[in-house]
């Protein structure tokens, strides 16, 4: 931790109090190399995408993780705007941006259009960022084998593009081929376990779920809504901790003014950098059968590629951890 941070702490009396709850939770970690990251987000609806990116960045600043790029999945027009001011506030502003090219697109985000015109960005309108799967494949294409980590908190509508995507210039493999050897783990916010049904597995693109899922050709946790449901972060804390020109204190100010949200996309990232900590269990027995509505079921059986979390580790204290990934605050016992 940095002198800075302390003197922050020292200022911010509900600040020192969390310092201590951290430090109390997080035991000591040995330090592994960081992984490298796709992240691929449907930053708009909701304020956990941005929790989420910005927990991402706390990680790269302390050398866990190497946030390769980010893929945008929306058809919010502000979405690759918003995602590229905030990879710039926190000093990455060149982290290459994947959208869907030639979309209908429709503002309907509480915070994407002021997150995008409120900070400097490198990308000011949709149409600027590259497509996602030139994105992927470049990415992919140029990365050791079985050494990315891909976690998405949207739905899957790139995924199912990757997926589908032929050789080029960047690669002669085929888009799963492609995944097979360089994708270590994907680590996939969605789906509602062991059965229901949700949002970045129905809306809007169910027909992607179903493709990527049956397509996938390596290994996939799933971290369903029931895991991030009870997990409630973004609210006094982080208003009273951040300063109010961070992109993630305006968010979130604009998303509910603070009154406190799930955390259903960082509990994907949570696994996906510390796999080994024993935060939730994993149910491997078995695989996903997804709808063509999007609705989702486990079946039991063998050992497959496929797993999904359980919670094994009280909601409030995972809240604790994420709370001050998001503000930037970060201990080695994590
Ligand atoms: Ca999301």
């Amino acid at each position: 931790m940095t002198a800075t941070f302390l003197s922050n702490c020292l200022r911010k009396p509900l600040s020192l109090v969390v310092l201590g709850l951290i430090i109390l939770f997080f035991p000591s970690y040995s330090q592994s190399q960081g992984i490298n990251v796709i992240l691929d987000t449907d930053i708009d609806s909701d304020v956990d995408d941005v929790g989420a990116l910005a927990m991402l960045h706390t990680l790269a600043d302390h050398g866990r993780v190497e946030i390769m790029g980010v893929i945008v999945t929306s058809d919010d027009p502000f979405a690759p705007g918003c995602t590229s001011a905030i990879n710039q506030y926190f000093g990455r502003p060149d982290i290459p941006i994947g959208v869907e090219p030639g979309i209908a697109l429709n503002n309907h985000s509480r915070y994407t259009r002021q997150i995008s015109q409120e900070f400097p960005a490198a990308i000011s309108r949709y149409a600027e960022a590259e497509d996602a799967v030139q994105v992927y494949r470049r990415l992919l294409a140029n990365a050791q084998d079985s050494s990315v980590v891909l976690i998405s908190i949207g739905h899957l509508t790139n995924v199912a593009r990757l997926l589908d995507s032929s050789p080029d210039s960047y690669s002669d493999l085929s888009g799963v081929e492609l995944v097979a050897k360089k994708v270590k783990l994907w680590s996939c916010m969605g789906g509602h376990f062991p059965e229901g049904k949700e949002a970045n597995f129905y809306r809007p693109d169910p027909a992607s779920t179903v493709h990527s899922v049956q397509n996938w050709p390596g290994r996939v946790v799933f971290a369903g809504w029931e895991i991030g449901q009870e997990i409630i972060t973004g609210g006094l804390f982080l208003k009273n901790y951040l300063p109010e020109d961070s992109p993630l204190w305006r968010a979130y100010e604009l998303y509910n003014n603070f009154s406190g949200r799930q955390s259903w996309d960082q509990a994907s990232i949570l696994y996906a950098v510390s796999p080994e900590k024993a935060y939730w269990e994993l149910e491997e027995r078995g695989q996903v059968v997804v709808a063509e509505d999007g609705s989702n079921k486990w079946e039991p059986g063998d050992t497959s590629n496929q797993a999904y979390l359980k919670v094994n580790h009280a909601p409030e204290e995972l809240a604790k951890i994420i709370d001050a990934l998001m503000v930037g605050i970060y201990s080695d016992g994590f």
